[in-house]
């Protein structure tokens, strides 16, 4: 029997079969639970619906994070299949490409930087309460995607940084908020994984060539990985961790001077 038996978990940001989104669905739906996918536009919904049911779920539904009708109605169509809520992965984050590179004080934009917080951190909380209602007392959890740009200057990240720390620093305060709820709050700080969303880094192969030759564990981390965690941090075998940010990056977190 899965550690996930039983348990109901919406998944958001999956693009593709590369996205850490699967890596977490399929291993939350290893792990025996029910799934629901969410997809960003008319464009997906197909590829999306085809990959819901290589997890035995027929349950996709649209989310653009930027339109408060679509979250909302989100949740309504959820309510009608599921009768209550045990988990949120949000792996969403979105800033312009010309944000990504280059020196940050040149690259960055008030509409570039609003764009990032809104889509990559606010959408966060957004979904938090939302899905509030159908997670109370169920001992839930959310889990969210960050990045070690979060707390480092990481070349290129740029305004996605700061929007990772924003998001970091929404963990802890929807973790305290609904703590007494019963519902538990964390982050996976994933290592660099060749991603669509990871395309928009300017020289990001070179990073994950930089992470391998120098990280502890001597190979970039896989979506298999980073799923196995969230899918733990979904799991009661997490019952006392919350407001946290366990780092799945084989390792590359504790270097100085790599
Ligand atoms: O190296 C990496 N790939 C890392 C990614 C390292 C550490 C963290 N992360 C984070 C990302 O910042 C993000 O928060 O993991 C999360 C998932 O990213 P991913 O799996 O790397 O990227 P991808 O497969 O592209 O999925 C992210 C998806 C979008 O994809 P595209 O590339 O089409 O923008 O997030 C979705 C979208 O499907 N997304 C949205 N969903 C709903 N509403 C929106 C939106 N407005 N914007 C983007």
């Amino acid at each position: 029997m899965g550690f996930l038996e039983g348990k109901k978990i919406l998944i958001t940001g999956v693009a593709s079969n590369r996205s850490i989104a699967w890596g977490c669905a399929e291993a939350m739906h290893r792990q025996g639970a029910e799934i629901a996918l969410t997809y960003q536009n008319d464009k997906l919904k197909s590829r999306v619906e085809d990959m819901a049911h290589k997890c035995g779920s027929d349950i996709a539904l649209p989310l653009d994070v930027a339109q408060d009708a679509d979250i909302e109605a989100l949740f309504k169509a959820l309510g009608e299949r599921w009768d209550g809520l045990d988990g949120i992965v949000h792996a969403i984050a979105f800033a312009p490409r010309e944000q990504l590179e280059g020196d940050y004080v040149d690259a960055v934009t008030r509409e570039g930087f609003n764009t990032a917080h809104e889509i990559s951190s606010y959408s966060f909380a957004a979904l938090a309460k939302a899905g509030r209602g159908m997670m109370e007392g169920r001992n839930g959890a959310l889990v969210t995607m960050t990045y070690l740009g979060a707390v480092r200057a990481v070349p290129n990240y740029n305004v996605m940084g700061i929007a990772k720390a924003s998001l970091e620093a929404n963990v802890r305060y929807l973790a305290a908020s609904l703590g007494p709820h019963g519902t538990r709050v964390n982050g996976v700080s994933a290592g660099p994984i060749r991603t669509l969303a990871a395309a928009g880094i300017s020289d990001f192969r070179d990073m994950l060539k930089k992470v391998e030759e120098r990280t502890p564990l001597r190979r970039n981390v896989t979506i298999e990985e980073v799923g196995n965690a969230a899918a733990f941090l979904c799991s009661d075998l997490a019952s006392g961790i919350t407001g946290d940010i366990l780092y799945v990056d084989t390792g590359y977190n504790i270097l100085g001077l790599g």
